[in-house]
């Protein structure tokens, strides 16, 4: 990889020029550039099925379509290890999990004095911010301001960590992080280049929408995906046993069919995790949300549901609300658009919409991510930049959360730390994809036993196949064509039909492991210090 970055960054210096003649930007660039401003836009658990620019028609978002219709869409951006704090630090890093050593949420704390993008762009002359969610359990470096969310934050009137001291706002939580970026955009020094990594909450669980849009899907329904009934009938237990389906886990206070009055009526200490969500509402905005679940969630218990109905009943509830989240998300993106047109921005700044992996919108019966298989692994990447990034571009390349470093420091005019695992892919966002662009992707996943019971599993995605191993308390193979198959639903593992493919496929993996320094030894050794804490700790999830 090393030698890769070396590559990438010598093309980088030789192609400069020539590339953009060939792409006829030349003209609008013939002046010196100014280094160009970067806004990091990403939001939590949004995928990609509910971005109406990945044209699956289940809802509407105007803003963020916008920066892919001025910009470009990718459709394999993958995550190397499906969940937050983990893809956060590899954002920052540009190095898989186990070498920026932060595996799973919470157990560790991501260390804060290693080299991040932030810190080399500040080194730079970069003013750089953090605002809204961060999650990494360390106070942010190599930021000239961070306003943070404390771990995974709230959304109704929620608390902030403002350079080292805690803050309480009343609002809604997107609406907020949004006021607090527009705040820094405008003090900042217009004379030097900024990085701004403006991160939402929403749309994460618990899914709690604001006010205004409490009402909204109410006359709709939202199709269920295809596999929303699948029987996992050639996998292997690895998909019997996780616990995040529609059907058994949401929770009542997931499901808003809880009595806020009656959570009031405890002491402030007896409250559970869950119910210190509901007391944050004020009277006002309880008043609204009583208003707009009691008759609904009336109507639903007079149902008396059972079975299939009911299950369908969870989905509905629950994709209406993740929804309704993500509205709020797309029209504060909107005003962060028009902030840019209206500072005359918009030229010289990369705007970058993301989220820190896919999600379960009801695929394979489930909610939540961590599973290598094709909706957790893709993360929406849409990216505007109009000095170097034809208008309504699209790529299939086979990109990464481990990139997003390196193309930023490419940009920036910085060279790429060979300690770096990632490559800047600037190159394909100006229409040419190297010849040598990565074929094969690896994936790790570690927080098992944790949320949702995902075991730990490794594997490699190519364009057409995927091979999977889920290992620790199972040693169990799964392999998916997913030409043949894209809903995954077919297991070919040991298929003699396949018997090359899974041979070619198994030295891959094993080839992307060394070179990606990933050991059995090294994992055993993290596993066994976290099931440790696990089980010290008496921790169920
Ligand atoms: C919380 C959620 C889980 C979720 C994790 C990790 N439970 O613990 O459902 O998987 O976060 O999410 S909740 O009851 O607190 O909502 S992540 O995006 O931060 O990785
Ligand atoms: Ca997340």
């Amino acid at each position: 990889m090393q030698a890769e970055n070396r590559r990438s960054f010598l093309k980088k210096a030789s192609l400069g020029v020539a590339g953009l003649a060939a792409s006829g930007l030349m003209a609008r660039c013939s002046a010196p550039q100014k280094r160009p401003n970067i806004i990091f836009i990403m939001s939590d658990d949004h995928d990609a099925r509910a971005i109406s620019c990945y044209g699956q028609g289940v809802n509407k978002t105007p803003n963020i379509d916008r920066i892919a219709r001025e910009g470009m869409k990718f459709s394999n951006c993958f995550v190397t290890n499906s969940i937050c704090g983990p893809s956060r630090a590899v954002i920052l890093t540009g190095k898989y999990s186990h070498v920026n050593g932060f595996m799973v949420n919470e157990y560790t704390k991501f260390d804060p004095d290693q080299q991040t993008v932030a810190k080399l762009l500040q080194q730079s002359g970069y003013q750089t911010a953090v605002v809204g969610k961060w999650h990494l359990g360390s106070a942010p470096q190599g930021f000239d301001y961070w306003k943070i969310l404390p771990g995974q934050g709230d959304y109704y009137n929620p608390d902030f960590i403002e350079m080292g001291e805690q803050k309480h706002e009343e609002g809604y939580v997107t609406d907020l992080i949004t006021d607090s970026a527009l705040q820094w955009l405008q003090q900042r020094d217009p004379d030097k280049p900024f990085f701004l990594m403006y991160q939402h909450k929403a749309p994460h669980r618990n899914w709690m929408p604001p006010i205004k849009y409490l009402n909204k899907y109410d006359d709709v329904t939202i199709p269920e995906p295809e596999t929303f009934w699948d029987d996992y009938r050639t996998r292997s237990r690895a998909a019997h046993e996780q616990k995040m389906t529609i059907a058994k886990h949401l929770t009542e206070f997931d499901l808003k069919l809880v009595d806020i009055d009656a959570i009031r009526q405890k002491k402030k200490e007896e409250l559970t995790y869950d119910e210190e969500k509901y007391v944050r509402l004020t009277g006002e905005q309880q008043a609204a949300w009583d208003a707009a679940y009691k008759p609904k969630n009336e109507a639903f218990r007079k149902a008396n549901l059972q079975g299939k109905d009911l299950v369908r009943w969870k989905y509905q509830r629950y994709i209406k609300d993740y929804l309704r989240c993500v509205d709020s998300v797309d029209e504060n993106v909107g005003r962060v658009l028009d902030y840019l047109d209206e500072n005359g921005l918009a030229d010289n700044t990369i705007v970058v919409y993301t989220s820190d992996q896919g999600f379960y919108l009801g695929e394979h019966g489930w909610f939540d991510k961590r599973f290598i298989y094709e909706t957790s692994l893709h993360m929406p990447f849409i990216i505007r930049y109009p000095r170097e990034i034809k208008a309504g571009a699209t790529s299939d390349a086979l990109v990464s959360n481990l990139d997003f470093a390196e193309t930023f420091l490419d940009f920036a005019g910085l060279p790429i730390p060979g300690d770096m695992q990632g490559r800047s892919f600037r190159p394909i966002l100006q229409g040419r994809t190297p010849s040598d662009w990565r074929r094969s992707f690896y994936y790790h996943y570690y927080e098992y036993p944790g949320w949702h019971y995902v075991k730990q599993h490794y594997g490699v995605r190519t364009h057409r196949f995927k091979l999977i191993h889920f290992y620790y308390d199972i040693d169990a193979w799964e392999m998916y064509d997913l030409k043949k198959d894209p809903n995954e639903l077919n297991n070919i593992y040991g298929d003699p039909n396949y018997a090359d493919v899974q041979k070619e496929l198994e030295h891959e993996l094993q080839r992307l492991r060394e070179h990606y320094g990933d050991t059995e030894e090294a994992t055993q050794e993290f596993l066994d210090r976290y099931t440790r804490w696990v089980e010290e700790n008496n921790l169920t999830f």
